[in-house]
């Protein structure tokens, strides 16, 4: 049988994936369902490879997985090459930007086909069609034009990831994506469930996956864990998943195996909720720390319960305080992260009083664990979440076009709502500069970086810790001298680290 190509591009979504090989999940994703007798796929990352657009040549399709911001203009800067030298080969967009906004997707001319949400089976049944040379009206979650009007099929419901195989890591050359992290020298991204049952006002995941939360069973995460130790010798995970312990049976259930077994990895970066973490029994919090858990991500979002009510969270203050003080007492650290500038009505508290607030609330939280870790955001808004229906009612412009989406986000430095301004948004981006400085665990984080950066930037470490430490305790910002010094070093690193 006579093989079709096709050509998977992951466009690099920030300067973070460029530096840390993060793994193309989503491609090796939704080539499960492909039959291999049929298909060649090439899997081209723009992070690690070359690409040329003379490899579009001949293939019956090229997708591309695209997110907001950075990634879309990359998307587009290489749809648009395609286009120029193979205009007959189709391009396919996934991922969470089309999905969210599929008919705005379709409409650019170098989008032909948007897969909605879960691609694997809907990709598989295009790419079929194509070859075969099929319509496309029955495919489920697909979006298109026909005969210059945008048609968007039925929705597919969630196909339950345990019925998909194993990722087909062979596709890729995983040494260039194994990387040392704080948690360990050979480390890599795994993704254990898909969605989220909650609906916070700023987060997409319900639009994508519907308030569904579907997991991998434990027994296959163990022997995904197993393969991943036997086959490319890791030695920890970082968990992609968006909430990683919805379940307390399945969290305590892969811990226990993970020793009962051996396994012997060190995992961290899970995302989890406060509310449901401080729930944890305190077995499933040991077995959970002995089996290698070093780190949870979780979103505290901010001090104050009212605007936790604003954004739907179903979490308290007293739930962000109460998992800082259990998890320490397990040496977990967490990462905590804060949003200030939220679409709030008839506010009360400027936003410079929100930002003391936010920042003497952290402070307390460094009080219960100094090696905890904190990420504070400008609020930006995000399409398809009920806070950015609110914040376009109070007056916030949002791009409209495929390429404007690619334009957002430049610098993260940057005040996108009429409420803030880019002073303040400045301020914000120098705070969370400062907080891996001061946590205590910079020594860890400084591990991911090769001995001659280390060795350069040992020395001033603690120099820096002690500044910015003052900076953050008295909030002292101004004459940031140290602050444009270490922007500059990272900017003249850049691409050497
Ligand atoms: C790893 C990650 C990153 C990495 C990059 C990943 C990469 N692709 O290179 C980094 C750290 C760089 C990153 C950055 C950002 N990220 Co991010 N990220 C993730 C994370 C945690 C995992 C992504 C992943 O691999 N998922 C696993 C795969 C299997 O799932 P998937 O992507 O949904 O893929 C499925 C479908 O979408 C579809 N699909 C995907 N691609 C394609 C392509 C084709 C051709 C087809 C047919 C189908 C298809 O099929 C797949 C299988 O079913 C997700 C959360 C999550 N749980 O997914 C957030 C997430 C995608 N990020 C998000 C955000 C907000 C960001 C930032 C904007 C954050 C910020 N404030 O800076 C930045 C963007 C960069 C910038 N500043 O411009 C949002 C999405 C927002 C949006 N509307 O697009 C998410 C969902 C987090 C969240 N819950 O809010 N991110
Ligand atoms: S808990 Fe996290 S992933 Fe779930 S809706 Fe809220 S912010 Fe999104």
């Amino acid at each position: 049988m006579i093989k079709s190509k096709i050509i998977l591009l992951n466009p690099i979504a920030s300067e973070i994936s460029r530096r840390k090989g993060v793994l193309p999940l989503a491609l090796l994703s939704i080539t499960r369902k492909l039959d291999p007798e049929k298909y060649e796929i090439v899997i081209v990352d723009e992070a690690i490879d070359n690409f040329r657009e003379e490899m579009a040549e001949g293939a019956l399709c090229v997708g591309i997985s695209a997110m907001i911001g950075y990634q879309i203009n990359r998307a587009l800067k290489f749809a648009k090459r395609i286009r120029k030298l193979h205009p007959d080969v189709p391009l396919v967009w996934g991922g969470w930007h089309p999905s969210i906004l599929p008919q705005e997707t379709v409409a650019n001319e170098h989008v032909d086909y948007v897969v909605r949400g879960q691609g694997e089976i809907t990709f598989a049944e295009l790419a079929d069609s194509l070859r075969e040379n099929r319509g496309v009206d029955n495919i489920l979650g697909l979006t298109y034009k026909q005969d210059g009007k945008v048609v968007s099929n039925p929705d597919r419901p969630l196909t339950d990831p345990n019925e998909f195989q194993a990722l087909p890591y062979h596709l890729i050359d995983m040494e260039k994506y194994i990387h040392a992290s704080e948690f360990g020298a050979r480390t890599v991204t795994y993704l254990s469930s898909i969605g989220c049952p909650f609906s916070c006002g700023f987060c997409a995941e319900q639009v994508v996956y519907g308030k569904r939360w579907l997991p991998l069973s434990a027994d296959r995460v163990i022997s995904d864990f197993k393969s991943l130790k036997e086959q490319y010798n890791v030695d920890s995970i970082i968990i992609n998943d968006s909430n990683y312990f919805t379940n307390q049976g399945r969290a305590l259930e892969i811990s226990q195996r993970m020793i009962s077994e051996n396994i012997n990895l060190k995992w961290g970066n899970a995302n989890g909720r406060t509310d449901q973490l401080v729930a944890y029994k305190k077995e499933t919090w040991q077995m959970m720390r002995d089996s290698g858990l070093q780190c949870i991500l979780t979103g505290a979002e901010t001090y104050d319960d009212g605007i936790l009510e604003i954004i739907n969270k179903k979490a308290t203050v007293k739930d962000t305080i109460t998992l800082a003080r259990i998890a320490n007492e397990y040496g977990v650290k967490i990462k905590f992260s804060f949003m200030i500038g939220l679409p709030v009505r008839g506010r009360e508290v400027s936003l410079e009083q929100e930002f003391v607030r936010v920042v003497d609330f952290i402070n307390s939280l460094y009080k219960v664990n100094d090696k905890n870790h904190f990420l504070l955001f400008l609020y930006t808004p995000f399409p398809g979440t009920p806070l950015f229906r609110q914040s376009i009612e109070l007056g916030y412009k949002s791009p409209e076009s495929l390429e404007e989406w690619g334009e957002f986000l430049e610098g993260l430095n940057h005040a996108s709502t009429p409420w803030t301004n880019s002073a303040f948004a400045e301020k914000v981006y120098q705070v969370n500069f400062y907080f891996p400085f001061i946590s205590n665990s910079a020594y860890d984080i400084l591990q991911q970086y090769p001995l001659p950066v280390r060795l350069l930037l040992l020395p001033f470490e603690r120099l820096l810790y002690l500044i910015m430490k003052h900076r953050i305790k008295h909030k002292i910002f101004n004459l940031p001298v140290e602050y444009h010094a270490m922007k500059l070093i990272l900017r003249l690193l850049k691409g050497r680290v």
